[in-house]
This record gives C-alpha cells, sequence and structure tokens, in this order.
C-alpha cells in the first residue's frame, strides 16, 4: 500500500481504539484509494486523508424516555456529522439494539463517497440510538421518537444536516420525529426525508433503495454480456429495502426463492410471493416464518445465515452489516453465483468480497449499489425547495438515470485504474473525485 495511505489508516487504528466497523470501512476504502496517492503525492502535504477520515463533528446525547409501565428508560443517541464539502450532511438514523459509536462512524464514512457517487449536492453523516423498536407499543415508539427529536433539532436543519430512515427507522418513525421537529422549531421545513406523502415526502422514496439495487445490478449484468431475466435470486432481510428489491427484481423478470430476517429464512421454490411479505412485515410488522402458515410448500430455516447455501445465480444482501462471511462467500461461488449487489451497508466481510473478486463474481458495493434510496432523498429535499411534487413514474426515471450514471462512473474509474471487473475499486476512486475537489477548494478548514 501507498505509505501515505498506510500511515493514515494506522493512526486511525491507534486514535479510534475499539472500533471495528470503523476499522474496517476505513480499510476498504483506504487501500482503493493508495492508488490515487501513487499518483498524486501532493495530496499528502495537504492533509487530505486525514482531514476525510476525521467526522467534522460526533454529537452523542442520552435519550430518557417513560414506558408503558411508568418507568424511566434511558438510551444512547449519536449523529456523526462526518463531511459538508459536498453539500449538508446527509444520511440516515437507525434505531437498533447493536448501534454504537463504531457502526455510526463506519455509517457516516461510507455514507460521504456513496452521496458524492450519487452526483447530487449532498454530504454525508448518519445517526442512530440503542433502542430497540421490537415489542414496543405505537407510544412508545411516539414517545421515544419524541424524546429523541428533543435534542436532535438543535443539530439539524434544512441546509444543515438532513436526516432519513434506516434499519428500524420508516414511515411511522419519521413521522413522530418530522411532527415533533415540526412543533418545537416552529418551522415545516425538509429537515427529513422519507417522509409521508401528506406532509412533504417524494413518490417513490419508499421503493427507491431497493429499485436502485436492482437497477445497478440489472446494468451490471448487461455490461458484462448478461441479463437479470430468468435469473433466480435469493434477498436477505424483508425490510424496506429487501421488499423493494424483491419487487424491482420480480418485475425484470428475475426470480426470487428466499428471503429472510434476524431469525431465520423462507425458501420458497415456486417463488416469492410478494403480497403476502408485506402484508406480514409491513402491515402486521411480524416474523417471516409466519409465511410458511399461509405457502405450505415453503420452507422456513431457522437460522438466518444459512441463506447463503440457496443455489442462486444473483445474491443481494439487504439486511445489515456482515451479514455475508467467507463461508458463505465460498458456498454461494460453489452453487454458481454469477452476481451479488449490496443493498445493506457493509453486509459482506472484507474476506468474502476477496473470495467473490478472486472468483470472477460481479460484485457491487453498497455506496454504489444501495444509493438509490439516498439519491431519491436528494430528489425529496429538490421537491421541497421548490414546494413541488413529481409523480413517480418522473422520480423513478430520474433514479433509474442516477443508478446508471453511477454504474457508467464506477466501470470507467476501474478500468481507468486497470481493473475493469472491480467495483470495489471504481466506487471508492469515484466517490473520492468529487470529494477530494470539492475539499481541496475550501482550504483548510
Ligand atoms: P429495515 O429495518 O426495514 O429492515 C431490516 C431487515 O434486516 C429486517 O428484515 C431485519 O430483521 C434484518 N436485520 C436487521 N438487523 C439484523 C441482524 N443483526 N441480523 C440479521 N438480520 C437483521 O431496514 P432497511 O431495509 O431500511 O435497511 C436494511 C439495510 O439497508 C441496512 O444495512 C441499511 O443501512 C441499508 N440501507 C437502507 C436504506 C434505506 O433507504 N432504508 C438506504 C441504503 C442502505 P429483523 O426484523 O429480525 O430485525
Ligand atoms: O444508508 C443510507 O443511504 C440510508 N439509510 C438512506 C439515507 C438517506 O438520507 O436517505
Amino acid at each position: 500500500m501507498n505509505a501515505y495511505a498506510q500511515r493514515v489508516l494506522d493512526e486511525l487504528k491507534a486514535k479510534n481504539p475499539n472500533e471495528p466497523e470503523f476499522h474496517q470501512a476505513a480499510t476498504e476504502i483506504i487501500e482503493s484509494l493508495s492508488l490515487v496517492f501513487d499518483k498524486h503525492p501532493e495530496f499528502e502535504s495537504k492533509g487530505l486523508l486525514e482531514m476525510i477520515v476525521e467526522p467534522e463533528r460526533v454529537v452523542s446525547f442520552r435519550v430518557p424516555w417513560v414506558d408503558d409501565n411508568g418507568k424511566v428508560q434511558v438510551n444512547k443517541g449519536y449523529r456523526v456529522q462526518f463531511n459538508s464539502a459536498i453539500g449538508p450532511y446527509k444520511g440516515g438514523i437507525r434505531f437498533h439494539p447493536s448501534v454504537n459509536l463504531s457502526i455510526m462512524k463506519f455509517l457516516g464514512f461510507e455514507q460521504i463517497f456513496k452521496n458524492s457517487l450519487t452526483g447530487t449536492p449532498i454530504g454525508g453523516g448518519k445517526g442512530g440510538c440503542n433502542f430497540d423498536p421490537k415489542g414496543k407499543s405505537d407510544n412508545e415508539i411516539m414517545r421515544f421518537c419524541q424524546a429523541f427529536m428533543s435534542e436532535l433539532y438543535r443539530h439539524i436543519g434544512a441546509d444543515t444536516d438532513v436526516p432519513a430512515g434506516d434499519i428500524g427507522v420508516g414511515a411511522r418513525e419519521i413521522g413522530y420525529m418530522f411532527g415533533y421537529y415540526k412543533k418545537i422549531a416552529n418551522e415545516h421545513v425538509g429537515v427529513l426525508t422519507g417522509r409521508g406523502l401528506a406532509y412533504g415526502g417524494s413518490l417513490a422514496r419508499k421503493e427507491a433503495t431497493g429499485y436502485g439495487l436492482v437497477y445497478l445490478v440489472s446494468e451490471m449484468l448487461t455490461h458484462f454480456g448478461n441479463t437479470l431475466k430468468g435469473q433466480t435470486v435469493v434477498i436477505s432481510g424483508s425490510g424496506n429495502v429487501s421488499i423493494y428489491a424483491a419487487e424491482k427484481t420480480m418485475q425484470l423478470g428475475g426470480k426470487v426463492v428466499a428471503m429472510s430476517d434476524s431469525n431465520g429464512y423462507i425458501y420458497d421454490a415456486d417463488g416469492i410471493d410478494l403480497a403476502l411479505v408485506k402484508e406480514i412485515k409491513e402491515v402486521k410488522r411480524g416474523r417471516i416464518s409466519e409465511y410458511v402458515q399461509t405457502r405450505k410448500n415453503a420452507k422456513y430455516v431457522a437460522k438466518h445465515t444459512d441463506i447463503w447455501t440457496i443455489p442462486c445465480q444473483v445474491a443481494l444482501p439487504c439486511a445489515t452489516q456482515n451479514e455475508l462471511d467467507v463461508d458463505a462467500a465460498k458456498a454461494l461461488v460453489k452453487n454458481g453465483v454469477i452476481a451479488v449487489g449490496e443493498g445493506a451497508n457493509m453486509p459482506t466481510t472484507l474476506e468474502a468480497t476477496k473470495v467473490f473478486l478472486d472468483a470472477g463474481v460481479l460484485f457491487a458495493p453498497g455506496k454504489a449499489a444501495n444509493a438509490g434510496g439516498v439519491a431519491t432523498s436528494a430528489l425529496e429535499m429538490a421537491q421541497s425547495s421548490q414546494r413541488m411534487f413529481w409523480s413517480f413514474e418522473e422520480v423513478d426515471q430520474k433514479l433509474h438515470g442516477i443508478m446508471v450514471n453511477i454504474f457508467k462512473n464506477i466501470s470507467c474509474a476501474a478500468a481507468e485504474y486497470g481493473q475493469p471487473k472491480n467495483l470495489v475499486l471504481g466506487a471508492n476512486i469515484a466517490g473520492f473525485k468529487k470529494l477530494s475537489e470539492a475539499m481541496l477548494a475550501h482550504g483548510v478548514c
């Protein structure tokens, strides 16, 4: 590795101990950028990489709220405002018991490069809380969201930092957070995206991450002489990203045979009944295991990581970080997988990614493949600023154009650096290009 890149990575690990996910995301990106620093030794004297790896601001705060039994609960909230060179901080909020500073920083760091790739004017940030929404009543969710926003509101703004959803944060949570922001800040502005259509949201934002993922994977397959049509597809997770990735896959002629949640997976050789999955997950907020009560020919396996042992040509990990390890990657390769598209953020471990790249499997990294969600958030911001609404078709068409453009940019960057099939390299370098231009233009600040 380039000596400057290696030094900054070593320093990052020493200065931020006990942050394994942040180290992992940084290692992948800095290894790719190493090739750029070979060509541009002048970046070292500008301290460019040192500035990029240090968040502009990290806010950590107490979130006290009262549960239905009248007991006070206290959670830990975060907002990492990582980089605002290209535009206001932008990135989701995650509610999950696993949330900690390392996870917030890996997500925020990835978001900078992802948002750059979208070509829209947004910087990178991420937030969340170690709150577990599972099993909470609607009133508890509301009180928690209000408590979370009662601190977050002073750090965000339509031109400063614009959060959205992520794991555990969907339309319901955005609604409660927006309502409370509006009340205490006394302004009805586009301060969150993923809003409901009745109060300033954008058509197609709900579908955008999953649809965008499949647009990009389809583009990648076509570029390398294949097609999504007729392929067997396995999708992990059964949340927002997974459901709409499944929907678009089916629309484009792929056959989805498996989905999962954190307890287990379902396998339906006849093809997943997506209306049933939506009913279970979106309407009833149930578990994926309920699927086999209706679809008698399908089977449920109570070990979610085994989903990757199902033979398929296309694998779309859409649940969470590090859900696809080296054994899973080997099983997929052995069973003839031709393409992997990351709907989740960093779902594939570094070692597993290497297995795919070495085997010549087409691999679309999350920061490119799942960028359709945040890109459509930027389209929501544009509509808010205009006080206008665009039709579903208009937003979807723009999303499609953005994903095609991302694929073009990352494959060109990969080719420019002599590894045309290495889209991990291509995405990191293409994302860095605009970021570095903006940061160098701003000087030392
Ligand atoms: P949801 O909360 O809607 O769904 C998450 C899904 O992943 C659920 O099926 C959940 O199962 C499963 N899951 C969560 N944690 C784990 C875990 N530790 N192990 C196994 N499965 C797990 O979230 P989203 O669909 O919005 O997000 C999924 C991924 O996509 C995340 O990595 C997120 O960062 C990323 N992403 C999301 C975007 C968006 O616009 N929403 C945009 C870009 C990326 P269970 O119900 O059992 O917890
Ligand atoms: O990881 C992500 O890109 C998201 N959770 C979406 C962020 C956004 O601001 O729409």
